[in-house]
């Protein structure tokens, strides 16, 4: 089998998505940590853009995260982590753009800034965002407490890493999980007891020590 390599940072919940894909589909791979802090020398021309993660795919390179997941989905399709049916492949990437264009973008937005009134307004939004895939995701809760209903897929790989990390919010930038998310709650304890998902999950100790000192550097 050609050699398969992904370079991840332990922090990084865009490099845990890739890391989890590969984990569910069993795919062997070699795993290399960067230090982002650090990088080392020759990383740009494994990354163009300087990031994590990067698939490596025999000489081949992949990066972007959803593009990474997509590719292995095509490559590996068994299991499938997409549904057969073209709406429903679609209604997972409107999902899966949703994750990157709000939810994983104001939350980079709001680690970055430390003005007290941006963070207020982008608290509001991560509030408004969670809010809104409650009401969107409670009539799948029939068919299953996945994303998607019955069966685990690249949705749920996308937004579960978020969710390891919320404590960071919580902790540092005055973030207050919403109550009454029954479907959301649900939904992140099924995918918490995945394998895949407790083979690599780290406590909030360990995020919020390592968010404190990166957070300080900025
Ligand atoms: N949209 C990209 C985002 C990747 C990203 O922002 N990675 C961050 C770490 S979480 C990174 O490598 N940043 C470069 C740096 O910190 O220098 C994806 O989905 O893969």
């Amino acid at each position: 089998m050609t050699q398969i390599e992904l370079y991840s940072a332990m922090l990084c919940p865009y490099a845990h998505r890739s890391r989890l894909t590969l984990m569910e589909k069993q795919i062997p791979f070699t795993l290399t940590e960067i230090d982002l802090r650090n990088k080392p020398a020759n990383f740009g021309e494994i990354s163009p853009h300087g990031k994590v993660p990067v698939l490596k795919h025999g000489t081949h390179r992949v990066w972007e995260s959803a593009i990474i997941n997509e590719y292995l989905e095509e490559t590996f399709p068994t299991p499938p982590l997409l549904p057969k049916e073209p709406m429903r492949r679609a209604q997972a990437r409107l999902w899966i753009h949703f994750a990157d264009d709000q939810l994983f973008a104001t939350t980079h937005k709001l680690l970055l800034t430390s003005d007290p009134q941006q963070q207020e307004e982008l608290v509001k939004g991560l509030t408004k965002s969670l809010q809104w895939l409650e009401t969107e995701l409670q009539p799948l809760s029939a068919e299953g407490s996945y994303w998607l209903g019955a069966e685990v897929s690249l949705v749920d790989l996308t937004y579960y890493p978020w969710f390891e990390q919320v404590a960071v919010l919580e902790q540092f930038r005055g973030f207050k999980f919403p109550t009454h998310l029954d479907r959301l709650n649900q939904w992140r304890e099924t995918v918490a007891s995945r394998e895949s998902v407790r083979s690599i999950a780290k406590p909030q100790k360990f995020y919020l020590e390592h968010y404190e000192r990166l957070l300080q550097l900025l």
